[in-house]
């Protein structure tokens, strides 16, 4: 696949952010029926998982302009192993919750890798070539191979969108901008159980100059050129 290397611009606050396609992933982070649907994770630790629906329709339309411009995808899920080896005790046993980690609940065990809430909801399915990455944690480098993944593709810049905006997005934000990379959130592809965190989490990323990175509207995004992908 030959993907466009010329650099393109999208006005963004705190000023414009500048990739590449053939060196920009997309990461969608955490797009899951635990977190998204009734009976899942989110809704077991008392969050109102409706605050989540807005993020559902600019995340899908980022996911196809991702797709048509040929640039790699990453969809992370938040889940465990069905014995819990990879859940601490400390996140487990956090706060109140109806049912923990590990639970069985009305969509299969709670956030545990293959059971149906640990998948995609359905609008945003992953499609073939498009990479899932598991991962235990809150920010997607940890415990993961991402950060060999994205050195081995080249990938300098990172578009993010997905939920929640001010816990796995956030803290997968930071370890990216940590290890160098520069990165863009879409504003209205994220989303937070509470709507007031998520517009304090981008004014986080972009104050100082942009000291976690920049933040912009979907509508801001250039179009791609198309990507010369053979056979298709
Ligand atoms: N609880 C909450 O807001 N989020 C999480 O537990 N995980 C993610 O953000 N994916």
């Amino acid at each position: 696949m030959r993907i466009d290397d010329t650099p393109l611009d999208v006005p963004a606050r705190p000023g414009p952010f500048r990739f590449r396609a053939a060196h920009t992933a997309l990461v969608m982070i955490d797009m899951q029926r635990d977190f998204l649907e009734p009976g899942g994770f989110g809704e077991a630790l008392g969050n109102d998982v409706s605050h989540l629906r807005a993020a559902v329709g600019p995340a899908r339309a980022l996911l196809d302009w991702a797709r048509a411009g040929g640039l790699r995808i990453i969809h992370t899920k938040e889940c465990h192993r069905p014995d819990l080896s990879d859940c601490p005790p400390a996140k487990r046993e956090r706060g109140l919750p109806s049912l923990r980690i590990g639970d069985p609940g009305p969509m299969g065990r709670i956030l545990i890798d293959g059971e149906p809430g640990s998948d995609f909801i359905a609008e945003l399915a992953p499609l073939a070539g498009e990479t899932v990455l598991t991962k235990p944690g809150k920010g997607a480098f940890y415990g993961t191979a991402l950060g060999r993944m994205l050195a081995d593709w080249g990938i300098t810049h990172l578009i993010f969108a997905g939920v929640t905006t001010e816990v796995c997005v956030q803290s997968t934000m930071r370890e990216a901008n940590d290890r160098g990379y520069d990165c863009l959130l879409v504003t209205d592809a994220t989303a937070s159980y509470f709507p007031e965190f998520r517009d304090a989490t981008i004014e986080m990323i972009v104050a100082q100059g942009g000291i976690v990175g920049w933040a912009a509207p979907l509508v801001a995004l250039p179009a791609l050129p198309a990507a010369d992908i053979p056979g298709a």
